[in-house]
């Protein structure tokens, strides 16, 4: 019988002793006999083993080197371009429950199918055992997790986006980890995954443990992003800390001398990088958070990652300068899913022009070509992706590392919807501000599939990693906030109010939404209190846009943008309730805001004999 004694050579297995941890040794013993590779390697935290990887994924093909020193391309199957909803499921133990919301399959028929497609899947392959840390290094945020996989890109992407954890794990010891297992199973010629068909992605919260084959597209593969997510927000409902889906970012008032870390939720599409990364500030993470309470009370976030595994569709010199400057600079950085012509990549929305021809997700490519389903295909596909050290970006800010996290003085939650929401709101308390990111929507928009302009539900952004059920999540936050002696103020935004189709705000407008969050944490500007919330006055709101964009903003755009629309936000409070209302357990706390935000809307229609009320009225 193969035991990972007679099969690794004594380097490796020396590398593996070193950790003192049984654990690791049975479970890396476990895969081996399971999926069967040519070759196992144990990656420690040395430039020789890094760069061992790196080196790696262009032998075997998984990346192609680009013209610009340390530029690499990589390409997921045509097919496998976004994360796989339907294949990614929860092992649910006999006798449990989640959400409707949430995809399960039983634990011990999805641990017998899985095992049958990894059974074998690394044959003629490497498997890579590789070493990281969730969060910050020797911090309270830390989490070690293990990763096995033999898609040499799966783990160069992840020394990009993770803190290497081999030495912690020497010291730490226990049996506290994480632990993803891929394969991307069989290649085809561009090695790409073939058998997108037995793709499976099952989450196992009872081992804290993911198994992923047949697929390469990050957010199925990489095990510390979207998977790991997961697993922490179950760790975390049975602790007393929460892990969202948010960046993290400092704020930098011009002229003032301090810095004010934010965190925001946005669902996609919803403005989430284009505030992480707004020109003037600085970025400590740009998807996903560890927030805990200090011993002072205070709330305290840590990036989980280092990197950034960003969208590139429409990243352009004058919308984001600082990404576009990385990424057409020499550096380690890894392209996926665009097109590339002479070694130069190309997508959508760069502001240059795209040459007519190339390689991209689809093969070679040439304007107009056309996929099985008759669609035309794209230069680079909408998902294309870059992935670089946030360090690398000269906008990262000098604490992105700090063990202790940055201390949050503000939370955004970021909606989209063209007919209601103000541009900026902050919520009356911290449970009012829960029950807003609980009720957080974004409105398709003619970039995904469906009918435009439908509302999806999407509570703190979160739903699609929710491997709890709502109502435990939802009463997670409310007691996380009592427990905080000074709790972050709660925002919401909407950069996407129209008016007879056009929007009723520049791109640029947001720096002075975020300005005046940023100077009610000091109580620099008063507020309107109003049903749904305190807004902006607009002297302030004037002033800002005088002094940071050189603009006069008008009387009559203040109304319009600020008039509280009643009926639209009372069909949300309908539709949430809807919602909810098919959840068990839900906290009383919650239907109770929902309702008494309901009676002001209703009291300030009576009161002011309108649906649409201007700002000033409420004054
Ligand atoms: C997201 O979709 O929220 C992402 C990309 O950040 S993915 O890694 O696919 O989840
Ligand atoms: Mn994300």
């Amino acid at each position: 019988m193969l035991s990972v004694s007679s099969f690794l050579d004594k380097r490796n297995l020396d590398k593996l002793k070193a950790l003192n941890n049984q654990r690791v040794i049975d479970i890396v013993d476990k895969y081996i006999k399971l999926c069967k590779p040519a070759k196992v390697s144990v990656i420690t935290d040395s430039e020789e083993d890094i760069s061992y990887i790196r080196n790696l994924a262009i032998r075997n093909g998984e990346e192609m080197e680009l013209k610009l020193k340390g530029h690499t391309v990589h390409y997921d199957n045509y097919y496998d371009q976004a994360r796989d909803k339907k294949n990614t499921r929860i092992l649910l133990p006999k006798g449990k429950k989640i959400s409707k919301y949430v995809n399960t399959i039983d634990r011990d028929e999805g641990l017998g199918e899985i095992n049958h497609f990894l059974d074998g899947s690394m044959k003629g392959k490497e498997m890579l055992v590789c070493f990281f840390c969730l969060g910050p290094t020797n911090s309270k945020f830390s989490i070690p997790a293990l990763q096995i996989t033999d898609s040499a890109y799966v783990a160069h992407t992840e020394t990009l986006l993770y803190r290497p954890g081999y030495e912690m794990f020497k010291r730490l010891g226990d049996d506290n980890f994480f632990y993803f297992i891929h394969s991307a199973g069989e290649l085809d010629s561009r090695n790409t995954s073939k058998e997108l068909d037995k793709r499976r992605i099952y989450i196992d919260l009872e081992d804290e443990r993911v198994l992923s084959v047949n697929n390469q597209y990050g957010g199925n593969s990489l095990g510390l992003k979207k998977l790991a997510l997961r697993l922490a927000i179950s760790r975390a409902s049975k602790e007393d800390w929460l892990c969202e889906h948010m960046f993290i970012m400092g704020v930098h008032p011009p002229g003032k001398d301090r810095v004010t870390y934010f965190t925001g939720a946005f669902p996609s599409m919803c403005g989430k990088t284009s505030t992480a990364m707004m020109p003037g500030h600085t970025v400590v993470g740009d998807d996903i958070a560890y927030l805990r309470i200090d011993d002072e009370g205070y709330c305290v976030a840590a990036n989980v990652e280092q990197g950034i595994f960003g969208v590139i569709k429409d990243i352009n010199p004058t919308d984001d300068p600082q990404i576009y400057r990385a990424l057409t600079t020499p550096r380690e950085l890894i392209f996926s899913n665009v097109l590339v012509s002479d070694k130069v990549p190309y997508w959508i929305g760069m502001g240059k022009k795209i040459p007519d021809r190339g390689i991209n997700h689809s093969g070679e490519w040439y304007k107009g070509k056309k996929d099985k389903e008759g669609n035309e295909i794209p230069p680079s596909s909408k998902n294309a992706r870059f992935t670089l050290r946030i360090r690398e970006l000269e906008n990262a800010d000098d604490r992105i590392d700090d063990p202790n996290g940055v201390r949050v003085s503000g939370i955004i939650y970021g909606g989209r919807d063209s007919n209601t929401s103000v541009p900026v709101s902050q919520s009356l308390s911290w449970a009012h501000g829960v029950v807003i990111g609980a009720a957080l929507e974004s409105e398709t928009t003619a970039a995904t599939l469906g009918a435009e302009g439908e509302l999806k539900h999407n509570p703190m952004a979160n739903m699609d990693f929710l491997v709890i059920p709502l109502g435990v999540y939802i009463d997670k936050h409310l007691r996380f906030g009592d427990d905080l002696a000074y709790p972050p103020l709660i925002f919401s935004t909407n950069y996407f109010l129209m008016e007879n189709g056009k929007y009723l705000n520049e791109k640029t407008d947001k720096v002075v939404w975020l300005l005046w969050m940023e100077g009610r944490v000091y109580g620099e500007y008063g507020a309107i209190e109003t049903p749904i919330g305190y807004i902006p006055r607009y002297e302030d709101l004037k002033n800002l846009f005088r002094d940071v964009l050189k603009k006069d903003y008008k009387v009559e755009d203040y109304i319009k943008q600020f008039s509280i629309r009643t009926e639209g936000y009372l069909r949300k409070i309908d539709r949430i309730e809807g919602i909810y209302k098919g959840e068990e357990n839900v906290p009383s706390v919650f239907y109770r805001h929902l309702e008494q935000q309901r009676q002001r809307l209703l009291d300030a229609q009576s009161k002011f004999k309108k649906p649409i009320i201007s700002p000033f009225d409420f004054e």
